[in-house]
């Protein structure tokens, strides 16, 4: 039977995710709460679909076995090609894992796709000669037109057909095939290759959160984010019921985390989805990040009775008129109203809050944190902005700091530089739960559940922690008195997971 034409997917895994001491590689890996790349899962199971195969292996950064591991994985699979999806914070370190591979294996073609490579496909090609090709926007039917005519050990003078693509010619310098048109119907795509990342051996942890993802693309324009604005569309619920029924029966999960720029599509979608949970009695626990306005207290509460642990807000701003200037479509009063509900539905919650979008002033940010005391979730998730490429804000910076992933320091496009921001979200990050009304309202709540009020009180010691240690750097003398606090402190400071919170921006 004649080999398929095959792409092997590799990417490098952030340790804190999936620290090497847990890693087994091989059949019967451990499932951590990894930060997969859906598209992979999605772009191999559209692979399988069509005709061709795909395998994925991801390491961490510097883990030599890994990259040994990686090495003898080229060598027996034979792959056609090597697949890199790409975000822009992690361009340069899977950049020098692009380039031990190209040295190892010449003849193998490398392409890249996903958010940063589609928002700058002539930089990449320019400044990144171990790349050879860059696939533009959704990958589906690029890739598996492209790995075809690679199969075939066609070249770039080849390629032209192939809508969606970039690579180097000799004659044009960097070369931009026609755009490849969205998918109508993202319904009409396989399930994701779940066992890319588990099989039926695997032992997943009762806390490993398994990725589903409904949509393609949002429906709003948030001016700091490069999702593919204005091409919303999702699959059916009983698509995704479906999913998770199979991910249970197969792995034994337990635990989900829904993966959408917000989910769910909308009340109709999300009655239907609850309606069929509890139609085929499932059981199972989950999490997700929505838009302020999106579920009313009667779906909250039915989302807590089907199982929802937390559910993630982007609020961003407190401030009405920079709201509106990023474009996020919500307003402080709107945001004030979800999280009433959250709190009266007694569901976890977690705020996102960010520092430096355009006209952002030491007065709007105060208004921020302001908003942030009065909404009081479990959670806040604070950070810097960062100018990504593909996205509105990109265009708003200064044209010598364009490129600023190239050095990682990323510029401000505000009056207040980056290193101010910084310290203004440092302050309200460690502040913002030691706070008499985060002790009242999450740590003291008897309408919680012990582990809610458990985890706040992590979060409120880990914070306290930071904030004696700040305190002690100023006055050296207090150190003595913060010592013996800290160490009675210890066990709170270990468990460094309950202040973690990752964020899809
Ligand atoms: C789910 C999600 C996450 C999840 C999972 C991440 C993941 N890698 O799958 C979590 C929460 C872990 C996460 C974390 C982060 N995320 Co995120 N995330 C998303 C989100 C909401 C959906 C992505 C998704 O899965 N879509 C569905 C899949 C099928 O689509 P896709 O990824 O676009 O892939 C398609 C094409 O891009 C293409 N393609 C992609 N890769 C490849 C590779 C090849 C070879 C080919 C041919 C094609 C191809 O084909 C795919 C199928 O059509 C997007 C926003 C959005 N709506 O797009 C942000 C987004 C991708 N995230 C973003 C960022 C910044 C991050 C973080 C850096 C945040 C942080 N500071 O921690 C981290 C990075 C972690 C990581 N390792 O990727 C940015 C990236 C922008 C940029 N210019 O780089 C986005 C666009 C949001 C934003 N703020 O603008 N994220
Ligand atoms: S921040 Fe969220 S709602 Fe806004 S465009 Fe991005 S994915 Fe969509």
């Amino acid at each position: 039977m004649a080999r398929k034409p095959s792409i092997l997917f590799v990417a490098i895994t952030p340790p804190e995710y999936a620290p090497s001491k847990v890693r087994q590689y091989g059949i019967g890996r451990t499932f951590e709460l990894i930060p997969h790349k859906h598209s992979v899962l999605a772009l191999v199971a559209w692979l399988r679909e069509n005709g061709c195969d795909g395998h994925y292996e991801w390491i961490n950064p510097g883990d030599e076995n890994g990259r040994a591991w990686l090495l003898q994985s080229i060598r027996t699979l034979r792959p056609d090609a090597i697949g890199f999806s790409l975000v822009t914070e992690e361009l340069l370190a899977h950049y020098e894992l692009i380039e031990y591979l190209k040295v190892r294996f010449p003849g193998i073609p490398i392409i890249a796709g996903g958010p940063h490579v589609s928002a700058e496909p002539v930089h990449t090609l320019q400044t990144f000669p171990a790349i050879d090709y860059v696939c533009i926007g959704e990958g589906e039917n690029t890739l598996t037109e492209w790995l075809r005519l690679i199969a075939e050990k066609k070249g770039t003078g080849h390629m032209r057909d192939v809508k969606g693509l970039a690579y180097r010619d000799s004659s044009y310098g960097v070369m931009i095939t026609t755009p490849r048109e969205k998918i109508s119907d993202i319904n009409t795509l396989p399930d994701p290759a779940f066992d890319l990342i588990v099989d039926s051996k695997s032992k997943i942890r009762k806390s490993a959160a398994f990725p589903i993802v409904c949509s393609y693309g949002c429906r709003y324009y948030c001016t700091f984010c490069a999702a593919d604005h204005g091409n919303y569309r999702y699959m059916p619920p009983h698509r995704i019921v479906n999913q998770i029924q199979y991910a249970q029966e197969s792995y034994g999960v337990e635990y989900f985390a829904f993966r959408d720029s917000f989910w769910p599509p909308s009340g109709d979608w999300l009655d239907e989805f609850c309606d069929l949970v509890e139609k085929r009695g499932l059981k199972f626990s989950f999490h997700f990040e929505t838009r302020a306005g999106t579920l009313n207290l009667e779906q909250l509460q039915r989302l807590k009775r089907i199982g929802v642990q937390a559910i993630a807000v982007g609020v961003e701003s407190g401030d009405p008129a920079m709201l509106k200037s990023i474009k996020k479509a919500i307003t402080p009063d709107l945001a004030r109203q979800t999280f009433r509900n959250l709190h009266q539905a007694a569901v976890p919650s977690i705020a996102f809050f960010m520092f430096g979008n355009q006209g952002e002033t030491h007065e709007t940010a105060e208004k921020s944190i302001q908003l942030m005391y009065e909404l009081n979730p479990t959670l806040v998730s604070i950070s810097t902005f960062r100018p990504l490429p593909g996205t509105e804000a990109h265009r708003y910076v200064n044209h010598e700091d364009r490129e600023w992933w190239m050095h990682g320091e990323y510029p401000s496009i505000c009056d207040l530089p980056t290193a101010e921001l910084h310290k203004i979200r440092q302050e309200a990050d460690i502040t913002y739960p030691l706070r008499l009304a985060y002790l009242t309202h999450h740590v003291y709540n008897p309408r919680l559940p012990v582990e809610v009020r458990e985890l706040s009180w992590n979060y409120f010691k880990i914070h306290l922690r930071k904030y004696l240690l700040g305190i002690s750097e100023q006055y050296p003398l207090l150190r003595v008195l913060i010592h013996r606090l800290k160490k009675s402190l210890k066990p709170a400071a270990q468990d460094s997971s309950a202040g973690n919170v990752t964020s899809a921006q």
